[in-house]
């Protein structure tokens, strides 16, 4: 069974409010796991890369407009298409195509179970923390992220909206204000659970970086000694 393989990488993700220091502490993250010869890959979502990725770059640039649930499913977009199946695996669904084929296999899951471990700055969490801040319901907000790869690790970059405005360097993008960055707080305290590492981002830099490592580090032994990946939502 490949998915129980000795050797997987993890699914780690970083979510928090703007400003909390996920970004940057991703960046040290994953320099340090590749300094120390670990097979690793920086990921972020939104992507904005992509043709999708693109739509919602505008949009938070407030150059374009959007319904508040299409956007939520263009962000949701953005995470199944960097999921993205295999081509070698296009015939899959293909009807006209004989013979056993394979069943569908994602880059990520292919990248996982190849020992890379993946460092990804938002993920679903984000999406429904900040759509259903603006009022839409929390489960209509899942919906759209199940099946995608769940995460063997969240990290939640803890900081109150206050602290994160005083941190300067709000930009010009939507949501980053102060009242709606509230809301996006109580979110996401009502979708933490038991699981989430949560890591006081009000402590330097160093001591940040300290803890985050040896939750990555831990959680990558528990992937490495053969534990499941698993689908959003466990
Ligand atoms: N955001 C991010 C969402 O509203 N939904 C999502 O699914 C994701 C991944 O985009 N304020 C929001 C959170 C951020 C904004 O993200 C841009 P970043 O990390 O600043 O590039």
């Amino acid at each position: 069974n490949k998915e129980s393989s000795s050797s997987r990488g993890a699914l780690i993700v970083l979510e928090g409010l703007d400003r909390c220091g996920k970004t940057s502490q991703s960046g040290k993250l994953y320099k340090y796991l590749d300094e120390q010869g670990h097979s690793v890959e920086s990921w972020r979502f939104p992507d904005r890369n992509t043709g999708v990725g693109q739509m919602i770059s505008s949009y938070l640039a407030n150059k374009s407009q959007l319904d508040d649930h299409a956007i939520h499913l263009l962000f949701s977009a953005n995470r199944w298409e960097k999921r993205d199946y295999l081509s070698e695996f296009s015939t899959w669904s293909c009807p006209q195509s004989t013979g056993a084929h394979p069943p569908p296999t994602s880059l990520m899951e292919e990248k996982l179970k190849s020992g890379t471990t993946l460092i990804v700055d938002r993920y679903s969490y984000s999406g429904v923390a900040f759509s259903s801040a603006k009022g839409l319901d929390i489960e209509w907000c899942k919906a759209p992220e199940i099946g995608l790869l769940a995460p063997d690790l969240v990290v939640y970059l803890d900081i109150s909206p206050e602290k994160a405005a005083e941190r300067g360097g709000y930009g010009d993008e939507r949501y980053e204000q102060l009242e709606f960055q509230k809301k996006v707080a109580g979110s996401y305290l009502s979708l933490r659970d038991s699981s989430w590492k949560v890591i006081d981002a009000t402590l330097s830099i160093e001591d940040v970086e300290k803890k985050l490592r040896e939750a990555v580090l831990d959680c990558m032994m528990t992937c490495h000694k053969g534990k499941p990946l698993s689908q959003l939502w466990p």
